[in-house]
């Protein structure tokens, strides 16, 4: 037990988690987006707050753009002035959801114009990655049909093959294209990409620097997301995670909040593929928006969530669980998860953060640091930036 907890609180201080800049805006429900006071009126501002969020807990040094919700014109400046707060510019998150145009769909639009223009977009987004040394383009693609017989399904796809050829050819060695897929919605017949297969299919063909990003809220109810991410990193090609909890559609909650035996079952499968190393490639991102909570301390408690779903991953005594298994020891090896997953880890993340010279509880120390009072104060002109802008 010392010699794992030991190797834990190796891995622990070696885990990042990249946080994202929208979850800093003003965000809601198509009913009512809520105001707070404070909050982030340009990008410069998300990366002021996210920023906080690392200084708590040690383990967000990323966060994530969203173009063209974090346009700026100088991104060398957005990216020194991270710099200077302590953050690094993680992926670029492309958008195709916004324009009219798009109406019937972007990279697999029938019309080679209205193609050519959400490729295009990408080329701006490898333009911000070149500027602010970003090494991952992440595409969501929104495109899909409400009806069937609306478009012709596999022409659809071919055509997505097309688009998404050209925006490879647009990458630098370094970097990853990293495509997302989610079950429904904006449209409801069929998405485009609306599984990790498809995904997987699509990778597969362009080539080793794509990769599939997996979000935890993208799924059927009752989708086993752990047996999808032991399949990923079976081929090789789990490139990151869009981390939120649900309980029913894309909810965008607190990752962690509404399962987190879900959430160790899925940092159990990393575990045990020895996938948390920070050379394994895997970026664990946070896709979130804070509707009602207040976003900074939101974003620690879903750092944190995820550090304690990690720190019980790695304290499964897989040498109990292997022997289990190979005995068909059923109750035994379940056991081997369950005693992991009900130890209480926050005094041993106490000890990592403590023993980087950090306060032990970040909530806390949040709290404490009057950083709250003072945006409110200080951000008083300007319009307060929402999820989407
Ligand atoms: C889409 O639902 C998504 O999960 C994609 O990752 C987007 O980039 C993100 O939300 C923010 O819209
Ligand atoms: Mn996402
Ligand atoms: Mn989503």
């Amino acid at each position: 037990m010392t010699d794992l907890r030991a190797a834990a609180l190796q891995a622990l201080r070696a885990q990042t988690i990249e946080i994202p800049s929208w979850a800093f805006g003003n965000s809601g429900t198509r009913f009512k987006v809520f105001g707070a006071p404070g909050v982030a009126r340009d990008p410069f501002e998300k990366i002021a707050d996210a920023a906080q969020v690392h200084a708590c807990t040690g383990a967000a040094p990323r966060v994530s753009l969203h173009i063209p919700w974090d346009r700026v014109e100088d991104y060398g400046k957005l990216a020194a002035h991270a710099a200077d707060l302590g953050v690094a510019i993680g992926a670029i998150n492309s958008n195709l959801f916004q324009d009219d145009e798009y109406r019937l769909g972007s990279l697999t639009h029938a019309d080679t114009a209205i193609r050519d223009k959400a490729i295009a977009h990408h080329a701006e987004c490898v333009e911000v990655m070149r500027a602010t040394g970003s090494t991952d383009l992440k595409l969501w693609l929104p495109d899909g049909t409400n009806y069937a017989g609306q478009d012709d399904l596999r022409a659809r796809q071919d055509r997505l093959a097309d688009s998404l050829q050209q925006i490879y050819a647009l990458l630098d060695p370094g970097h990853r294209l990293l495509i997302e897929y989610k079950i429904y919605e904006p449209y409801f017949y069929a998405m485009d990409i609306p599984d990790w297969g498809t995904s997987l299919v699509h990778c597969l063909a362009l080539g080793d620097q794509a990769q599939v990003v997996l979000d935890t809220g993208h799924h059927a109810p009752s989708t086993n997301i752990e047996f999808i991410v032991m399949q990923l990193l079976r081929v090789g090609r789990l490139g990151a995670f869009d981390f939120n909890s649900r309980y029913y559609g894309d909810d965008d909650l607190i990752v962690g909040s509404a399962d987190p035996f879900q959430l160790f079952r899925i940092m159990n499968e990393i575990v045990e593929a020895d996938a948390l190393r920070p050379d394994s490639g895997i970026n664990f991102m946070l896709d979130q928006c804070h509707n009602i909570e207040p976003k900074i301390p939101g974003q620690i408690r879903s750092v944190t969530n995820v550090q304690e779903a990690t720190a019980k991953a790695l304290l499964v005594d897989r040498e109990a669980l292997h022997a289990a298994q190979q005995a068909g020891d059923v109750l035994g090896a379940h056991g081997a998860l369950n005693d992991a997953f009900a130890t209480d880890v926050r005094p041993l993340l106490a000890e990592l953060r403590e023993s980087a010279g950090l306060a032990p509880d970040p909530y806390r120390a949040y709290a404490a640091s009057g950083y709250a009072d003072r945006i409110a104060a200080e951000r008083t002109g300007g319009t307060p930036a929402s999820w989407g802008a």
